[in-house]
């Protein structure tokens, strides 16, 4: 009888509702109550797989995510460990709770998800994402946009390119080479409007030297489209941990700005591009272990 009783208590708690978890956008709210935009692919939103709508996550406007595809039918999207591309490790890559959202496309295919902010990306705030991949299309874009409707041509974007590297896109200019590879491990990138006309974008990959691109950009960012086009194989993207973290809040803001005025008076090459490097396309990129700003 007290075997028995012992195996029912066993068989309950296999399948008594699991305990409540602190995902990761409840640790970062916890440390950074200030935090604007959070959103990871293990919020309970996506316990039952990441359909059209999911909103989890907070900071973004009503609709949640949607999809988009050429080829639908060689697309797919779903949630799934990053740690399935790369060097097999096991630190988890950039999945939370043993997840990641996952875009994949096969040949002539591409694969596109959206979400929109409820605001406008902030000034002197980074807006950060994960992105693991190791896909070198073919042809178009692997990698995420910023824009102010997807319908347009995309404002901004970091793609992995031909050389098997992320690179930097933004109006009128040539990719620009961040010299960090897309090798199927994470790389973070943290995205920053610098100016009305300006960002900063560091891409640091995991055990990396962080890179920087200062480039140009002009209109209200509210939109980010995560894309994947496709190859043969299929390729594989995941990302996660879409943050825009204010830590200390407004006070912080205001430190970061003062920084940010002094760093652009340290800068007066900088400060020429402003409106006219949307159409010359200039660019610089340094690394952070020796800051051109200084
Ligand atoms: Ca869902
Ligand atoms: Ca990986
Ligand atoms: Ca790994």
């Amino acid at each position: 009888m007290k075997r028995a009783t012992a195996a029912l208590a066993a068989v309950t708690a296999l399948f008594a509702a699991p305990a409540s978890r602190a995902g990761f956008c409840d640790d970062l709210l916890a440390s950074e109550p200030a935090t604007s935009v959070c959103d990871a692919a293990d919020d309970p939103a996506y316990d039952d797989g990441w359909q059209p709508g999911d909103d989890g996550g907070s900071g973004f406007a009503a609709g949640g995510w949607s999809f988009d595809a050429f080829h639908p039918e060689n697309t797919g999207h779903d949630l799934a460990s990053s740690t399935l591309n790369g060097d097999a490790d096991e630190d988890g890559d950039l999945d939370t709770n043993g997840r990641a959202w996952r875009i994949h496309a096969g040949s002539n295919a591409r694969i596109y998800a959206d979400r929109a902010f409820a605001a406008p990306l902030p000034f002197a705030t980074p807006l950060t994402i994960e992105i693991d991949t190791d896909a070198q299309p073919l042809y178009g874009g692997t990698g995420f946009e910023l824009s102010s409707d997807p319908a347009y041509a995309s404002t901004f974007a970091a793609y992995v390119l031909s050389t098997g590297n992320w690179g930097v896109v933004w109006p009128s200019t040539s990719a620009v080479d961040t010299g960090v590879p897309a090798n199927g491990e994470p790389v973070r990138f943290a995205f920053t409007r610098i100016g009305e006309f300006q960002f900063r974008l560091d891409v640091t990959p995991r055990g990396g030297a962080t890179r920087t691109v200062f480039g140009g950009v002009g209109n209200d960012l509210s939109h980010l489209r995560l894309v994947n086009s496709g190859g043969n194989p299929l390729r594989e993207l995941f990302f996660n941990k879409i943050t825009v973290p204010v830590p200390g809040g407004a006070a912080a803001v205001g430190a970061a700005l003062a920084s940010l005025a002094a760093c652009a008076r340290r800068r007066p090459q900088e400060k020429t591009r402003s409106r006219n490097s949307l159409s010359r396309g200039r660019s610089a990129v340094s690394s952070s272990a020796r800051p051109s700003a200084t």
